[in-house]
């Protein structure tokens, strides 16, 4: 089976979107460390807010075939640098967050996601599960 890591900003939406996949109720919880559920490794955004903890990411990313950079589409930068996909020798996806929201901006999202390297990338909500079956398509 394939395995996804997740990797965004603290606060992206990254351990909702899994809890919608996986039709678990939303409940927050901050994620502290590397979280595995079902065939996803969650991480917490501190790895990618602190460049220095970039080696912690790609040390999850052993054992997964696809790393999906998550960006909330209401925020308006992002934390990927030019090209972040390039450490990874894998499959790159990109997931738009939060689209619900009336102040998202999903096209800014995609600008961000793309720059970072995504190439394939997924409009979603973890809360009206916008996007889902097409990003589980995606997964398979
Ligand atoms: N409106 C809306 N809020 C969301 C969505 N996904 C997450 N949130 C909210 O954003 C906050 C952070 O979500 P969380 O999943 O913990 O982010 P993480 O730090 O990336 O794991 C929480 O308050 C969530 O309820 C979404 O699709 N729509
Ligand atoms: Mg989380």
């Amino acid at each position: 089976m394939k395995k996804i890591l997740l990797i965004g900003k603290t606060g992206s939406g990254k351990t909702s979107l899994i809890q919608s996949l996986q039709d678990q109720k939303l409940i927050y919880k901050k994620t502290q460390a590397i979280t595995f559920s079902g065939i996803f490794v969650d991480s917490p955004g501190e790895f990618l807010e602190n460049r220095r903890l970039y080696p912690a990411l790609m040390t999850s990313s052993v054992g997964c075939n696809i790393v999906a950079l998550v960006q909330d589409a209401t925020v308006i930068n992002s934390v990927f640098p030019p090209e972040f996909s390039s450490m990874f020798k894998k499959k790159i996806i990109g997931i738009i967050t939060k689209v619900d929201k009336e102040s998202s901006n999903p096209e800014r999202a995609e600008k961000f996601l793309r720059r970072a390297g995504a190439e394939k990338i997924i409009r979603t909500s973890a809360t009206d599960k916008t996007g889902l079956e097409l990003l589980r398509l995606s997964l398979t």
